[in-house]
């Protein structure tokens, strides 16, 4: 099958997301998809506040002067944003977007808060819908118009090398929720045609789907001065002169949904990160005339002695266990506890890991040992399985040959690197190469230039 295929597929039959509301790039997020979202979200929160980040609520209006006010900025957006022109049925004297992103407003109120070098840094982030009228090809999740789950972090500081540590800080703080969440990545510096709109440069975090093309799944921007200039964030410094703040903002979205689904998911559905799942373990008691009573109890026994510790469901659903093992796969549940009398009278337990689709049984004793054990074993082996897919889709190049580029890019597809050298570095090598440059890249110690198909 197809990816895309499967993938629209899999949205579906796992109860992820509806695509069939009538705007599009816009969609549903069901209750089973939602709690992925929302133990993802937890995480990259987690590594946020722990890094000393706050997070805050920005209103989702723009007014036109303060988005237009940087002219970089709105040059790469005004094809992009939604407006607001009428309060009902009155025209508004000012139009209002739909923010695409939320420097500009947040910009405007950091002017506010910053006086002395002492109110710096600033570290905030929020989680919010962003909407963009994407001309590109929209699809669930990857490219949406209503991007409903954006995570956008902004950080102000007054020095030059304070901001250029926050870009660090920020590149490590992703490494780490990617790598929780077993996502590969490669990152690269943007080329300067590429990078976000007003930055000085943009870092970005790029992940293959199972199809070959890439997915920019992250970006880290410094924004230099630009933005502090044009909104008058000035401080005074210790030395009693005034500066701009030295501004960063980094983002990820809907698309580490789209990821976890894409990169560790298999012909027969859903491979969940035990750490999102939102059932860990799902109990299947296997009921036998006669001793209905027994197994239920014992399934309700389990349960309540797993419950505290690991989200479990059981499933007692009037129907055949066939369909319900079936149902539990495609959702991507991480293990399965089939009860069944036999079990019952040797003190066994049958679990069923879904990564391997291995059965085995344990010593009723050791059932939670066991478990944890299995979970994290369980997400070792999807992270090592999709690092090694990752880098088998990586070809390195000695030199620029592109003819071979396109071949490798049309059949193989994945990432080519070729040695980095400044006087190819340049937009027209992607007219060349009829590919996109993600940019420069370090990979086992040497700099490249990577050439991708991308989403
Ligand atoms: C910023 N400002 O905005 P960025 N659908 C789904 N995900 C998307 C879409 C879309 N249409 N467009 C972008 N993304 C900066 C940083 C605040 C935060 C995802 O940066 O425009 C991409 O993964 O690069 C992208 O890397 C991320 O949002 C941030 O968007």
């Amino acid at each position: 099958m197809e990816f895309s295929e499967w993938y629209s597929d899999i949205l579906e039959k796992a109860e992820i997301y509806d695509v069939r509301y009538p705007i599009k790039g816009c969609g549903v997020y069901l209750p089973y998809g939602f709690k992925i979202r929302r133990y993802t979200f937890e995480i990259i929160r987690n590594l946020l506040d722990e890094s000393g980040h706050d997070e805050a609520l920005f209103p989702m209006l723009i007014p036109e002067d303060l988005l237009a006010k940087e002219g970089e900025h709105i040059k790469g957006f005004e094809d992009e944003v939604y407006w607001v022109t009428h309060g009902g049925k009155t025209p508004l004297d000012v139009k209002l977007a739909l923010r695409p992103t939320s420097e500009t407003s947040i910009y405007y109120m950091m002017k506010l808060w910053v006086k002395v070098h002492t109110d710096l840094p600033i570290k905030i982030y929020q989680i919010v819908n962003t909407f963009r009228y994407e001309t590109k090809h929209t699809r669930p999740l990857i490219r949406l118009r209503e991007i409903m789950t954006f995570k956008e972090a902004h950080t102000a500081h007054s020095t030059k090398e304070e901001a250029e540590k926050q870009v660090k800080e920020a590149i490590s703080i992703y490494k780490k929720f990617f790598d929780t969440l077993g996502i590969p990545y490669l990152i690269s510096k943007r080329p300067e045609w590429d990078k976000f709109p007003g930055a000085e440069y943009t870092m970005a975090f790029d992940t293959i789907f199972p199809d070959g093309r890439t997915m920019q799944i992250a970006t880290v921007h410094n924004l230099g001065q630009n933005f502090s200039k044009t909104f008058e964030i000035i401080f005074e410094t210790p030395t009693g002169d005034k500066d701009y703040a030295y501004q960063t903002c980094y983002g990820i979205s809907d698309r580490v949904i789209a990821s976890i689904i894409a990169i560790h998911g298999d012909e027969k559905g859903l491979v969940l990160p035990p750490i999102v799942a939102p059932i860990q373990i799902v109990i299947v008691p296997l009921i036998f005339k006669g001793k209905e009573k027994e197994v239920n109890e014992k399934a309700k026994e389990l349960y309540e002695k797993l419950k505290g510790k690991f989200r479990v469901h059981i499933d007692d659903r009037d129907i055949r266990p066939g369909r319900k093992f079936n149902d539990w796969e495609i959702k991507g549940v991480p293990l399965r506890i089939e009860v069944g009398p036999k079990d019952i009278e040797n003190k066994k337990i049958t679990l069923f890991r879904r990564d391997t689709m291995e059965k085995f049984q344990v010593d009723e004793t050791q059932l939670e040992e066991v478990i944890e054990k299995t979970l994290n074993n369980i997400m070792e082996n999807i992270k090592n399985r999709a690092w090694e897919k990752f880098e088998n889709f990586i070809t390195v190049l000695e030199d620029i040959n592109p003819d071979e580029i396109k071949k490798i890019l049309s059949e193989k597809r994945g990432v080519i690197l070729i040695p980095f050298k400044e006087e190819i570095y340049n937009e027209e090598l992607e007219e060349k190469v009829e590919a996109t440059i993600l940019g420069e890249t370090e990979y086992k110690g040497n700099k490249y230039i990577a050439i991708a198909k991308t989403y």
